[in-house]
């Protein structure tokens, strides 16, 4: 004992106790501090399932609601383009009786899509499954039925990873201290306590009954959410399914780049293609149209700039999560699902070269771009500027040969300083994204990134 310092020796074997005890309590709080500011490396998401879900590489996201009945956007257009009032009734005419879990899943399939995530609750606080937590779901609309539950089952009948998005902020429920993003002061004091432990019930209910592979969090930006609160339910998650995958808009910071603030398993650009990286997981969310939900006349990519988005994604080593709105009536709109499925019939011919594959060792670029795996670079040219192509060297590698992907030789010279020329036919093969597989001497995959 250290603690020898006592006035009253008869005392000494009781006070000594005391301090022992508030030293371990002390050490204790201190201890769950630092445990509660960092997540422990044996509950994160493994590498391994985290490798299963990047070798993915394409994904389906849904943004569906009562909204579609508007065709404005999802959370957004409450209190701006529909009155608050107006938006939070809709729900009472929501009945899309051409919903079709198997015919959502197979224009994911049919676009060589690996996984879908549908948003169970978006920021207006309607919850696409019957939640015993809030009387504002989809059983009490005329439809009342499990949208939810009806994807997951179709999901794993056709052998797609099912996902779920789930917001944080939810502007609707009165326990949520903002209920309006565009005026302040129709914001109330709320209950964050409260709120927090519904969210946790909802989710609950969700990890327990639909076994998602993913949780798509988002909504994390506002004051009231804090970096611990997502440690919390980090944790709570991974209790009930230490498997599932969860992206980083749990946590605070930002969407693309790791910080002290965040918690996750991946970054999550939205709406334009992540930067080129290696280390971390991520996964660009990008819509088929502008709008998240269903917008009439809404102008739709080119099958070009589909399949390009996906290459340079792929080609920065991330995945794309490509989202379509669904209409009011429960269909999904038949020219999206055709842009789908021609991305599909394209994926079936040049799906070795994205599936599984690396990006890089080149940064994409307007003309080309890159993936890899085992000895092999796929090379994908989107563009003939000229007769011939040049690449950065790959120092110390030989190029052994060199063909389209399904197709013919490609000439090539790699000189003595190692720059390399590949000969271009007059007409490339495939007008969205030709691929020349370039075959190594060494395994691709080692080669650090090329700084073109
Ligand atoms: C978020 C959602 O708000 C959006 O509706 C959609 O679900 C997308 C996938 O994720 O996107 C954002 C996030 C933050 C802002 C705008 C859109 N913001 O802070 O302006």
């Amino acid at each position: 004992m250290t603690f020898s310092l006592q006035k009253k020796p008869s005392n000494s074997l009781r006070d000594s106790s005391i301090i022992v005890v508030g030293i371990s309590i002390l050490f204790l709080s201190v201890s769950c501090f630092v445990y509660a500011q960092q997540l422990s490396s044996d509950i994160k998401t493994s590498k391994a399932l985290m490798d299963g879900f990047m070798d993915k590489r394409f994904g389906m996201f849904i943004h569906f609601g009562p909204v579609s009945l508007r065709g404005t956007e999802i959370g957004w257009s409450r209190n701006k383009e529909v009155p608050a009032e107006e938006y939070d009734n809709l729900y009472k005419e929501f009945n899309p009786v051409l919903f079709n879990a198997n015919a959502w899943v197979k224009a994911a399939k049919d676009a060589g899509m690996k996984y879908l995530t549908i948003t169970s609750k978006h920021h207006d606080g309607f919850c696409l499954w019957p939640t015993s937590f809030s009387t504002y779901n989809i059983i009490n609309s005329p439809y009342k039925r499990d949208i939810v539950g009806e994807l997951a089952k179709a999901c794993n009948k056709q052998g797609i990873a099912f996902c779920i998005y789930f917001t944080v902020l939810d502007w609707h429920d009165p326990d949520y201290p903002i209920h309006n993003p565009y005026d302040s002061t129709k914001n109330v004091q709320g209950d964050m306590k409260a709120f927090v432990r519904r969210m946790k019930n909802e989710l609950k209910e969700i990890v327990v009954r639909y076994r998602p592979y993913m949780l798509w969090f988002d909504g994390n930006w506002e004051k009231p959410w804090t970096k611990e609160y997502a440690i919390d339910v980090y944790q709570f998650i991974k209790s009930l399914d230490k498997d599932v995958i969860i992206n980083n808009r749990l946590g605070k910071g930002d969407q693309d780049s790791l910080s002290t603030e965040s918690v996750g398993d991946y970054l999550t650009p939205e709406q334009r293609i992540g930067t080129m990286n290696m280390k971390d997981p991520w996964e660009s969310c990008i819509t088929i149209c502008s709008q998240w939900a269903w917008k009439p006349n809404d102008s739709m990519k080119s099958l070009k700039e589909c399949i390009q988005t996906l290459v340079k994604t792929s080609a920065g080593n991330g995945n794309l999560l490509f989202n379509v709105g669904p209409m009011m009536d429960g269909r999904m709109e038949a020219r999206q699902v055709e842009r789908l499925k021609e991305m599909g019939d394209w994926l079936s011919k040049y799906g070795n070269s994205i599936y599984g594959a690396k990006g890089g060792p080149y940064l994409p670029n307007e003309i080309y771009a890159a993936t890899r795996k085992d000895n092999r670079i796929y090379l994908h040219v989107f563009e003939r500027k000229a007769a011939s192509l040049e690449l950065p060297s790959l120092p110390g590698i030989k190029i052994t040969r060199a063909y389209f992907m399904n197709g013919k030789a490609v000439p090539f010279t790699q000189d003595k300083e190692e720059h390399i020329r590949i000969d271009l036919p007059p007409v490339l093969p495939d007008e969205l994204s030709s691929v020349i597989v370039m075959e190594l001497d060494k395994n691709a995959e080692r080669i650090p990134v090329i700084k073109n």
